[in-house]
């Protein structure tokens, strides 16, 4: 079987440290069709079966602000990786999940390399990879790419999960009324608008739909009916967080990482710096 794992993260994660360390000398360097970003493959090593590894360019959200973005999403969503591999910068660890809490609404399985932990042990601070686990619905490995420990635990996850084919299950975010606005504007989707992106992940269509991304409503014949009920789902956004939409969506995804991390995170040092 031969299968594909992206390679995602946040800009200065470490993604090229552990990019060579996961793939050794094997590289195929190109440019992503059409423009002029780099676009590196490579096959994981110490792997019984072929598994491609596909470099991504570093990015901080899903939001179409830049061609690294744009490059990332629509691979993500065009080519359907068989995983990815979210690189997490541990010790910027607050920051660094936002990514992560759009790269669950793809729909695709997902582990997560909690990178910099010599970086974190150092700063006094424990991670509970375990409980992770639990709040996120995917698996956590810890690793220094940089000092080349964890590496092998991580080939053997991702391994395991593109054997197994498991499908994960990833926890609803938002809370509940603004899931159940979602909820609303999906079948709404579903029914009035049936060949509008039907191949797209629901939640990250609703999602991007709701926040007017210019990107994907480019890719709508004509959307002027389907933006009247997109205006009354972001009314009735703004009426129950008293926000703007794209602030009280942020403000959401923030507020569920830095109760997860209150959860997973431990100060082993009375001294153990500000963490976040
Ligand atoms: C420099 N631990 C530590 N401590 N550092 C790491 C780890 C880790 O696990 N992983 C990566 N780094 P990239 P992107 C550098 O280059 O892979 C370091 O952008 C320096 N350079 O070595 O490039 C890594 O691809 C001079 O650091 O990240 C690199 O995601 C002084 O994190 C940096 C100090 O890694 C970014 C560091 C001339």
């Amino acid at each position: 079987m031969k299968f594909k794992v992206a390679l995602a993260g946040n800009p200065n994660s470490g993604k090229t440290t552990l990019f060579n360390c996961l793939t050794g000398s094997n590289l195929y360097v190109g440019n992503w069709p059409g423009v002029t970003v780099e676009k590196k493959e490579g096959d994981l090593k110490n792997t019984s079966e072929k598994i491609t590894l596909v470099d991504l360019p570093g990015i901080y959200s899903l939001a179409p602000y830049s061609m690294d973005e744009i490059v990332s999403r629509n691979f993500l969503l065009e080519e359907r990786p068989d995983l990815i591999i979210n690189i997490i910068d541990a010790s910027n660890i607050e920051r660094n999940l936002y990514l992560t809490t759009q790269l669950m609404e793809l729909d695709c399985p997902m582990v997560g390399a909690l990178n910099m932990m010599d970086v974190v042990q150092k700063k006094g601070v424990e991670i509970d990879a375990d409980a992770l686990e639990k709040l996120f619905g995917f698996p956590f490995v810890e690793i220094s790419a940089q000092q080349e420990t964890g590496i092998d635990g991580l080939i053997k996850m991702v391994e395991r999960i593109v054997k197994n084919d498991k499908k994960q299950e990833f926890p609803k975010i938002f809370p509940e009324q603004i899931n159940e606005i979602f909820k609303e504007f999906e079948n709404l989707l579903q029914n009035k608008f049936p060949n509008v992106l039907p191949d797209y992940p629901r939640i990250f269509r609703a999602v991007k739909l709701i926040e007017k991304d210019d990107e994907v409503l480019s890719k709508i014949d004509d959307c002027s009916i389907l933006l009247e009920d997109i205006e009354k789902t972001r009314k009735k956004i703004e009426v129950f967080s008293g926000n703007d939409v794209d602030s009280a969506i942020a403000d959401y995804r923030y507020r569920f990482i830095t109760a997860t991390i209150n959860l997973a995170t431990r100060k082993t040092k009375e001294n153990a710096q500000q963490f976040q």
